[in-house]
């Protein structure tokens, strides 16, 4: 009797311990830091098709706004141990690693498919390699943020950017890192760090004449309504990389690793399908929202990018013949 009862209370004990959510226990929570918001296309991508794909033994838990690190600041707290992932730039990697300006750099993306055929070439594993032996983050996947321009708080009768002497004085919101810096003054504005969170308050304030960042962000930021032209520069086919932590990584499975890599390649696909569809469809949104939107004399703005780079520091940093294998990769 005793016995039996034991059996099957054991049996009942071991069917309501399958019955309880006793694997969300063992899962493991991935926390992502980034300053998108949680309508950004990167963010959509990462909370609709990445997270559902991990979901059986990983909690995706988005934080966004930069709420819970500031921008700039995830790579080194995922290699701390206290995130586990980020939307990260090769502006913020290239202040660990001065070689990886170079996917900062202006007018050397061509497209998005450029920017993957890039990535996934073998001459990205050094780079990969790099940052996750010395930074413990693996980056995963490569987004698609989209063309930056410029855009303007002056009206276009108030000031006309055909070419990088327009620029000269205008206090251009860049992000805080020096290839972000570096890439405002090549354009030929006074480039001001900020973070991206502050950028719509300066920017209705005054205390900055502009910003720059791809049409979707300009809506999705509501910078347009704050701002009055933009100049279709194009200057920064700009990315991101789906970053993750390495030590994370190695208590996964091979299988689970598997599927992490899989579900972040298709996310990234999905939101760059998005941008795209939205990049190409924002020009008549914004001039229906009184904005002047116009495309300078693109040469001058390439070649003299361009020739800032050529003699700079940051280009002293990439490895040598790295940029002609980026551009035989292009079109
Ligand atoms: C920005 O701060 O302007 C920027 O566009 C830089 C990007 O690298 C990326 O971090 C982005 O902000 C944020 O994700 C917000 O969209």
């Amino acid at each position: 009797m005793i016995n039996k009862l034991s059996r099957r209370t054991l049996m009942v004990l071991t069917a309501a311990a399958l019955a309880l959510p006793a694997v969300a226990a063992d899962k493991v929570t991935l926390r992502m830091s980034t300053p998108a918001s949680e309508t950004d296309q990167r963010s959509i991508a990462l909370a609709e098709v990445f997270a559902p794909a991990v979901a059986e033994f990983a909690t995706y838990e988005p934080h966004y706004n930069g709420s819970l690190i500031a921008q700039g600041s995830e790579l080194e707290t995922i290699a701390s141990g206290d995130l586990e992932m980020s939307i990260t730039s090769a502006q913020e990697l290239g202040q660990f690693f001065p070689e990886f300006t170079i996917f900062a750099t202006g007018y050397v993306h061509q497209n998005a498919a450029h920017q993957v055929a890039v990535f996934n070439d073998p001459l990205m594993d050094p780079f990969k390699q790099k940052v996750e032996d010395e930074l413990g983050v693996k980056l995963l996947a490569v987004m698609y943020l989209g063309q930056r321009h410029v855009n303007l708080r002056q009206t276009k009768d108030e000031l006309t950017v055909m070419t990088p002497a327009d620029l000269a004085g205008v206090n251009l919101r860049m992000p805080g890192t020096d290839a972000w810096q570096f890439l405002g003054k090549a354009l030929g504005a006074n480039p001001t760090p900020m973070a991206f969170t502050e950028v719509y308050t300066a920017l209705q304030t005054g205390s900055v004449d502009g910003q720059d960042n791809p049409l979707p962000t300009v809506v999705d930021a509501k910078f347009y309504e704050v701002t009055n032209q933009i100049a279709l520069t194009s200057h920064l086919v700009d990315l991101n990389y789906v970053a993750f932590s390495k030590a994370v990584w190695d208590g996964l499975t091979a299988d689970q690793q598997a599927t992490v890599q899989a579900a972040a390649e298709a996310a990234a696909e999905s939101g760059r399908q998005k941008q795209l569809e939205k990049e190409a469809n924002l020009v008549s949104f914004l001039t229906e929202n009184g904005l002047e939107v116009y495309e300078p004399d693109l040469k001058a703005f390439r070649d003299h990018v361009q020739a800032q780079y050529a003699d700079s520091e940051l280009a002293a940093s990439w490895p040598e013949g790295l940029l002609d294998k980026i551009n035989a990769l292009g079109e």
